[in-house]
């Protein structure tokens, strides 16, 4: 707690999952004593985030933002207008990301692609080097990366998808490097199955699509993960927990999982 206490975390993508989730534990783990700076597309969904937030802890300051990573030209005057009280910036947590479909390459719609590779890629990439700025004036600060088994161990059907989160581990990879003389920390978390809107939104709204790919296993959820994020940022200064592939207990690659019948 007191590792994180009076530090200002920008999470993107937090109206839900992960990243919802993040910032939740966050805000436990430093018994409120946090800055939050949530931005996600849904401002109605970061709103009541913030007022539970504000309710279960006094002392929280949380600063709820309208930010579209795939909008990559609003990423940096979003950064560079945050009010001061906000614009240190000590922890950055790119969340936010998506896959659309499960479509094989040539059939994969060019929209699916530019949305997928725009949020998952180009806006990590851009909010990254606007936050870095900040991280290099102070020779300080912490990026987690959000990657993902799909990153690792593609698969067929995941070719956008999986191209997006293997082009985050090579980002993150060089970052690390360019950053060995400073004091900044690079971390990246690759979850596996994580039960989340992701399958609702990979599926469309199909329910019944969505919810197959968790059956008959005891999925991960968004707090488990966010509980490791938290972790990883909370070690000593000195320490980076680089790379971390969470499975559920029912997984061991991104086509080995046990389900029970
Ligand atoms: C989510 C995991 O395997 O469905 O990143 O792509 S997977």
């Amino acid at each position: 707690a007191e590792r994180l206490s009076g530090k200002t975390i920008l999470i993107t993508g937090a109206s839900a999952g992960i990243g919802e989730a993040t910032a939740r534990e966050f805000a436990a783990a430093a018994n409120g004593n946090v800055k939050l700076v949530l931005t996600a597309r849904r401002k109605e969904k970061l709103d009541s985030l913030a007022e539970s937030l504000k309710l279960e802890y006094s002392n929280i300051k949380v600063l709820p933002v309208t930010l579209d990573v795939s909008d990559v030209l609003s990423i940096e005057p979003f950064v560079n207008g945050l009010p001061t009280e906000f614009a240190d910036i000590d922890v950055l947590i790119n969340n936010a990301g998506l896959a659309l479909g499960r479509d094989e390459v040539g059939s994969i719609d060019a929209k699916d692609i530019a949305t997928m590779f725009n949020t998952n890629v180009l806006g990590l990439i851009t909010l990254t080097q606007a936050v870095l700025r900040i991280y290099k004036a102070k020779n300080s600060g912490d990026i987690v990366n959000l990657g993902s088994i799909a990153g690792r161990d593609p698969y067929p059907g995941g070719g956008i998808y999986c191209a997006t989160k293997a082009s985050v581990k090579s980002f993150s990879h060089v970052l690390r490097k360019e950053l060995i003389s400073t004091k900044i920390r690079v971390l990246e978390v690759d979850p596996g199955n994580v039960e989340t809107e992701f399958s609702q939104i990979r599926f469309r709204g199909d329910k019944d699509k969505a919810k197959a790919v968790y059956a008959g296993t005891e999925p991960l959820l968004a707090e488990d993960i966010a509980e490791i994020i938290v972790f990883g940022v909370t070690r000593k200064q000195k320490t980076v927990i680089a790379e971390t592939l969470v499975f559920s207990t029912n997984q061991a690659s991104a086509s080995h999982l046990y389900r029970e019948q």
